[in-house]
């Protein structure tokens, strides 16, 4: 059983390389956090990844909705994830034919040590992404996280789909480091992560159909590995201490998870 099991041995599952990395910076760090720095400009992501560094495991960007991102800025975010050891994931959600998606990614796979990816396009969506990989330095420890489902209303995210989506996984599993899921039963093998989106403690959803849960319930019900919390942490008067306390409430759940 996945969710009985501890990430130190879950590690030794791993067959991606992102993956091992991710299961030994979760450990070394006791974090199963990910922010999403979803902020307007290149100074706030550099500010708020600052405050945050010290408490995550993940930081995930969409750094086409940053106004002024540049080459430097990618540079500062590698210096800040080395300084803090924690992974940056671009959440671009692929979701083209491989000839395209391979262009696509080849303009954000110099800094991101994982990238999104959507499935409905097909498997070959996988080797594409490993391509644009393949280019840069140390191309062969970058990996993807599939979306097999989604936190939003009304989608249209099928159990079918989900489960192919799986299936993707298990027959690129060098690449495919993890699933961007709701539910436990979708992750199909012990070293594959659950990324799980949509965790809030103030409220229960915005206006445009994002839904949350609290921490408990993500990691102890909904199966996540590793939590994503964006305007919860990045919203509010002090992004740090909101980091810590759900740095502190998702480990914790964990631990009940294991126990
Ligand atoms: O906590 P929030 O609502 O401020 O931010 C949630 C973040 C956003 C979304 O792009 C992302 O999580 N997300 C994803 C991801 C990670 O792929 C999938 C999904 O189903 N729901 C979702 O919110 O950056």
């Amino acid at each position: 059983d996945r969710l009985k099991l501890s990430f130190e041995k879950r590690k030794q599952f791993a067959k991606s390389a992102a993956a091992a990395s991710l299961f030994d910076i979760m450990v070394a760090k006791n974090s199963n956090l990910c922010v999403a720095a979803d902020v307007p400009t290149a100074e706030k992501l550099l500010e708020i990844t600052k405050l945050v560094g010290p408490y995550i495991c993940v930081l995930k960007t969409h750094h086409d909705i940053v106004d002024n991102f540049t080459d430097d800025t990618a540079v500062e975010l590698q210096k800040l994830a080395k300084k803090f050891n924690f992974l940056i994931m671009e959440d671009r959600k692929f979701a083209e034919i491989g000839s395209i998606a391979l262009k696509q990614a080849s303009k954000v796979a110099g800094w991101a040590d994982l990238v999104t990816a959507h499935s409905n396009a097909g498997p070959d969506i996988v080797p594409a992404l490993r391509s644009a990989f393949s280019t840069c330095p140390e191309g062969d420890k970058k990996g993807v996280f599939l979306v097999a489902e989604m936190s939003s209303k009304g989608n249209l995210h099928s159990p079918e789909y989900a489960k192919a989506t799986a299936n993707m996984a298990i027959l690129y599993p060098e690449v495919v480091s993890g699933l961007v899921c709701q539910s436990p039963s979708v992750v199909p093998s012990l070293g594959v992560l659950q990324l799980t989106p949509g965790v809030n403690l103030e409220t229960k959803g915005d206006s445009l159909g994002q839904q949350y849960n609290t921490p408990e319930v993500v990691v102890g019900e909904k199966g996540a590995d590793i939590a994503v919390v964006g305007r919860g942490i990045v919203s509010v008067s002090d992004p740090a201490a909101a980091a810590q306390k759900y740095q502190t409430l998702l480990w914790q759940a964990y631990l009940n998870r294991l126990a």
